[in-house]
């Protein structure tokens, strides 16, 4: 799979092809990641890639020339098919596992990483073929969003992580359009490693108790009730068996019991 990232920092990337699964997938040969200085597509003495935004308003916008000369120059090496282009901004559609899915599929991808206010919106409109952002909190630009949409699909990719056939099991869900989608399941349930006792701080007993039908029930329940806790939005498209309503009714009662303080309301003497 090919990476090409169009940017004004190209040497914020090169700590993270030095390292982890994008080193491991460009030495085995299983990803390229090209790094595209967007300067070099200027035609101006000062290699100018932003200018004051039409209407007025603070900051800078990208310039559309650049960024055009930059895919174009890349599209003329791939005449034959049409490139998928990911213009990342925080006005694009969210980035979710669904969504890695869905681009580890693809042989070849750009990324334009914009900065300042934002790119010239005729990018959006006739130069990306997607437009993704990778949550709700504002960054200073889409260096480090490009850089986590590449962890997270090259793990995917067959023989990155040695997981050749590694189908996907439960991770689906139908949501309420009908459509097939992606979820997490549940959150994980807690780890503990030796000492069983650490400073005073002890694993659970039943983690020791070597009874594996106790643990495994106590990993699930320990999973959905920290899911039910935090974030509650998971369990609305987690297919549950009958015992996991049956221990989520369980904690829905245990929330509902009013709370005993001992002497409140009692008259003082
Ligand atoms: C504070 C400026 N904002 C005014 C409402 C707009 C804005 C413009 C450009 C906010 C951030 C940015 C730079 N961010 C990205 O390019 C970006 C991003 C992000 O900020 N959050 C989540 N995903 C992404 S993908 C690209």
């Amino acid at each position: 799979m090919t990476f090409d990232v169009i940017t004004i920092f190209p040497d914020f990337f090169s700590s993270l092809l030095e390292h982890g699964v994008l080193k491991r997938a460009i030495a085995a040969g299983l990803a390229s990641i090209r790094l595209h200085d967007l300067r070099d597509f200027t035609e101006d003495r000062h290699r100018t890639v932003d200018d004051r935004p039409f209407g007025g308003g603070p900051g800078m916008v990208f310039k559309p020339d650049p960024v055009f000369k930059a895919v174009a120059a890349l599209q003329a090496g791939r005449p034959d098919q049409r490139l998928s282009v990911i213009l990342l901004s925080p006005q694009g559609r969210l980035f979710t596992q669904a969504v890695a899915e869905e681009l580890k599929r693809q042989d070849h991808l750009v990324l334009i990483c914009g900065r300042y206010e934002g790119v010239d919106e005729r990018i959006a409109e006739h130069v990306a073929t997607d437009e993704i952002s990778i949550g709700d909190y504002v960054l200073s630009g889409g260096e480090l969003p490009a850089a986590l949409i590449m962890e997270s699909v090259v793990r995917l990719l067959p023989g990155v992580l040695g997981n050749e056939a590694s189908a996907p099991q439960d991770s689906f869900t139908t949501n309420q359009a009908g459509c097939r989608e992606f979820r997490y399941g549940l959150l994980d349930f807690p780890h503990y490693t030796r000492p069983a006792d650490f400073q005073g701080w002890k694993v659970p007993e039943v983690l020791l108790s070597g009874n594996h039908e106790e643990i495994r029930r106590w990993r699930r329940q320990r999973a959905l009730e920290k899911t039910w806790r935090r974030r509650p939005d998971l369990l609305a498209g987690f297919p549950l068996s009958e015992e996991d309503r049956q221990w989520l009714a369980t904690l829905q009662r245990q929330a509902c019991e009013p709370v005993v303080i001992p002497g409140l309301g009692e008259q003082k003497s």
